[in-house]
């Protein structure tokens, strides 16, 4: 049967052997709440896991808590607590959210914890051995105030690939680059605010470079989502540079040898993995090594796009050059937008699970169908509690839970409670047996929006199937024929509650037993959709599976959110106006800023924010790298009038010359070219 095919297939590329898959999903920093940004990453993975099991698959579901690095140290700081005692909590905030979000870990381990901690010793030691790491002295930012070197987030300044506001490791807000200690230009310390200077000091560098090749052809047989293999294959052409793996901090994996220095947490959150399912096996009384240690298991990463670099490029060197087993799968999710806005916790951009979902009592499965059907899982999720409640009342109440309700409460009323007697429509098993193909083969392209829409699409097949053939006509004139339909009818709502399972398990295990179906429908298999219900069994008792959200409490949830995107700005602004400081006339005469005009725009290989431009600022043509590439299309910005500060000092991006910089407001992250109100002569000054 096709089916079986189908799932075999999905089994031969997933797993080799009879060894466990292990899926795990980037650890969240325990140094802040639960928000939706990470469910959009967690949630498709436990679908994904639920999936694979039910179709008969060993799955080891694996994640944790990330410990270590400045983000925790600087929150621990601001709080008067030990970093320990704020991982501890946050541990416990996540581990909880996660069940209640119906994400069940097999295990969910602390990146602190002893196993942890030995196995990161252990790789860095076999590093070493292997010849992979070697010592250097660098110039690393240091705060005459405090004190102190200021690692990662304790410092901030500008990004020296791209030019844009960059904090420690990484530039944020511009080209997403990983930044190495030292790199970051105009550093200030984080803390104080004092402009920090440069001091010599020994760290110890990983021979990333020396894994180009290697790189190369792994990521050519990397399964998983696009966007991950093609910019990491993009950054490591592109160039390697050697990676350090140390950091002065007290708090983390110390270096071996050194007591000084911590390994950076890129290097031991990772490794968290492993030991994860260390500590899983140990309970489970079987072996880690099944999963890490030969020929590819079949592991696969879910991250947020943001952490490609580390995954693709970083992670695979590391276990390669310890001899561990590589990974083969890394979905990365496209980020998460609120109301079409950048995410952002300082802006008060963001939806808390607990408070602001969970705990007004909002059930999980809603907000798990949202994330899984919104949009492909490599693009960008937009959430708004008014898209949320049109997607909850018109797909969810008025599509599926409408069709089970519907076929069950006229069985139960016409046929004694029973599934009637009757041949079920081969039409209907015919659709049901596509329905499944396109679940499995969504799966397999991890298009989480393809599997789930089309098991929408079989509920709106029963609607349409229950409403043409008019049992309530049909029970009066021929009830034979009536009990077919509704026989038909429960057969589709039975594959629907087999096939949403993995992605609102609360719910359809309520329907399962709506159905009258013993036990539990998450240790169904998922071919069970096809197997015929018996005529004769008994229906359970038919209830409302979900509820309207109504307008008026809609509204308040959108109120709560904009209250604090409110408050945030106050607060925002109290605090920017401090930090900019006044300028003379004559600082401002010193800007050379012009109306321009684009006359050419490309694309920059590698980078899905920048654009090459070729900028005409009154006789002289000047290569320009803006960031628009996600505000425009290069197409519309040929002809364009633009202004332009032309005598800023030129610098590179992604290897390619900016020569001026092109005015823009920046709206929530996203550039909005400024423009003159008329049209004037290319090169006139702006005064
Ligand atoms: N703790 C969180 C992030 O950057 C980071 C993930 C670690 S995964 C090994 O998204
Ligand atoms: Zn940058």
């Amino acid at each position: 049967m096709v089916i079986t095919l189908f799932i075999a297939s999905l089994s031969k590329k997933i797993v080799m052997r009879d060894r466990p898959v292990l899926v795990t999903c980037g650890l969240p920093y325990t140094n802040g709440p639960c928000h939706l940004g990470h469910l959009r990453t967690y949630v498709p993975a436990d679908f994904y896991a639920r999936y694979l099991r039910r179709s008969g698959e060993k799955v080891v579901f694996i994640c944790g808590s990330d410990n270590h690095g400045t983000p925790i140290v600087v929150s621990a700081e601001k709080d008067g607590v030990s970093p320990r005692t704020l991982s501890e909590k946050y541990h416990a905030h996540f581990d909880l959210t996660f069940r209640r979000m119906g994400v069940i870990f097999d295990h969910f381990g602390m990146t602190d914890d002893q196993a942890n901690h030995r196995r990161t010793r252990s790789i860095v030691n076999r590093l070493i051995e292997n010849g992979h790491v070697y010592s250097k002295v660098i110039q690393q930012s240091y705060c005459t105030k405090c004190k102190r070197f200021l690692p990662d987030r304790y410092v901030e300044g500008i990004c020296p690939h791209c030019g844009m506001p960059a904090r420690g490791d990484e530039c944020d807000q511009g080209c997403g680059r990983h930044l190495e200690p030292g790199e970051i230009r105009e550093p200030t310390c984080m803390v104080c605010g004092t402009k920090a200077e440069s001091r010599d000091q020994e760290h110890y560098f990983f021979r990333l470079s020396e894994f180009k090749d290697f790189l190369i052809g792994y990521l050519d047989t990397l399964t998983g989502t696009l966007n991950a293999r093609n910019y990491a294959l993009g950054w490591v052409k592109d160039e390697l540079r050697d990676w350090c793996i140390t950091r002065t901090l007290h708090w983390g994996v110390k270096f071996p040898g050194r007591d000084d220095l911590v390994v950076y947490v890129w290097v031991d959150a990772p490794i968290g993995y492993i030991s994860f399912t260390e500590e899983w096996a140990e309970q489970a009384g079987t072996s880690w090594k099944d999963c890490w240690c030969g020929e590819p298991t079949g592991i696969t990463h879910f991250i947020g796009g943001d952490i490609v670099y580390h995954h693709c490029i970083f992670w695979p060197a590391m276990l390669k050059g310890a001899g561990y087993t590589l990974p083969s799968a890394v979905v990365a999710s496209g980020m998460l937008k609120i109301d079409d806005k950048k995410f952002s916790k300082s802006r008060g951009n963001v939806i808390w699970v607990k408070d602001d979902y969970m705990d007004r009592g909002l059930h999980p499965d809603l907000l798990r169908y949202y994330l899984a059907s919104y949009t492909a899982h490599n693009k960008e999720v937009n959430f708004a509690w008014n898209i949320f409640a049109d997607k909850v009342n018109s797909e969810l109440v008025g599509a599926f839970g409408n069709f089970i309700n519907r076929a069950l409460t006229f069985s139960v009323k016409n046929f004694e409670g029973k599934v009637p007697e009757g041949k079920i429509d081969a039409d209907v098993l015919a659709r049901i047996e596509e329905t499944m193909a396109e679940v499995i083969s969504g799966l397999e392209e991890y298009e989480f929006k393809k599997a789930t829409d089309s098991v929408m699409t079989l509920a709106d097949y029963g609607n349409t199937y229950f409403q043409s053939h008019e049992p309530w006509k049909l029970v009066k004139s021929d009830k034979d024929a009536a009990g077919s339909v509704l026989r038909s009818c429960l057969q589709i709502a039975k594959a629907l509650v087999i096939l949403m399972e993995p992605v609102m398990p609360a719910k359809m295990q309520n329907a399962w037993k709506q159905l009258g179906m013993p036990g539990e429908v998450s240790k169904i298999a998922l071919e069970d959709a096809l197997v015929p219900l018996d005529s004769g069994q008994s229906l359970g008792t038919p209830e409302i599976l979900f509820d309207r959200l109504e307008e008026k409490f809609v509204k308040e949830l959108e109120k709560i959110f904009m209250d604090r995107i409110k408050e945030a700005g106050y607060k925002g602004k109290g605090t920017q106006d401090k930090k900019i400081e006044e300028i003379s006339f004559e600082d401002f005469q010193s800007m050379d800023i012009r109306i321009g005009e684009i006359k050419n725009a490309e694309a920059i290989k590698g980078s899905n924010k920048l654009l090459k431009l070729a900028v005409d600022i009154g006789g002289e043509v000047r290569q320009v790298v803006a960031g628009i590439a996600q505000s425009y299309a290069k197409e519309d910005l040929v002809g364009t009038q633009v202004v332009v500060l032309v005598n800023l000092k030129p610098a590179k991006l992604f290897g390619i010359e900016s020569q001026a910089m092109l005015l823009a407001a920046d709206v929530e992250g996203r550039a909005v070219l400024l423009r003159p109100r008329d049209a004037v002569e290319t090169g006139t000054k702006v005064r």
